[in-house]
């Protein structure tokens, strides 16, 4: 019976080396995984601003001439992006109502400061924008 002993030595020997390389592969796929979940992450980006309980966060930024700006609604509520202070938009962006999980661009192509606020929570949601 040696040869069937060899067989059986030889399908020890090949599963075992199916379960290192199946080990390895499932090792190498958990480790190697990319983080899907980074652009839900909690912090912002570059030239980003996110709106986090009921605030612009950072509320000052400053970017180049030519930036564009992405403002990220993580509140399970509505908020606006709109150009000047409560009760004086300047009419040069207002975004509508951002739901939760929407997004709104601008592009800032000149210098200087730029103030806007939230026109649902304007007592509390206001933010500037550096363009140098
Ligand atoms: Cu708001």
């Amino acid at each position: 019976m040696k040869t069937s002993d060899n067989i059986k030595r030889k399908f020890f020997i090949s599963s075992l080396a199916v379960i290192v390389v199946l080990g390895v592969f499932y090792g190498c796929s958990k480790s190697s995984n990319s983080n899907p979940t980074a652009p839900s992450s909690n912090s912002p980006g570059a030239n980003q601003v996110l709106m986090q309980n009921s605030s612009f966060v950072p509320s000052s930024i400053t970017v180049s001439p030519g930036t564009k700006v992405t403002w990220i609604n993580k509140d399970s509520y509505a908020h606006t992006v709109t150009s000047g202070t409560p009760g004086n938009p300047t009419g040069l962006f207002d975004s509508g109502n951002i739901n939760s999980g929407g997004t709104f661009s601008y592009t800032f192509d000149s210098t200087g400061t730029f103030q806007y606020y939230c026109k649902i929570h304007p007592d509390i949601m206001q933010g500037t924008v550096t363009v140098k």
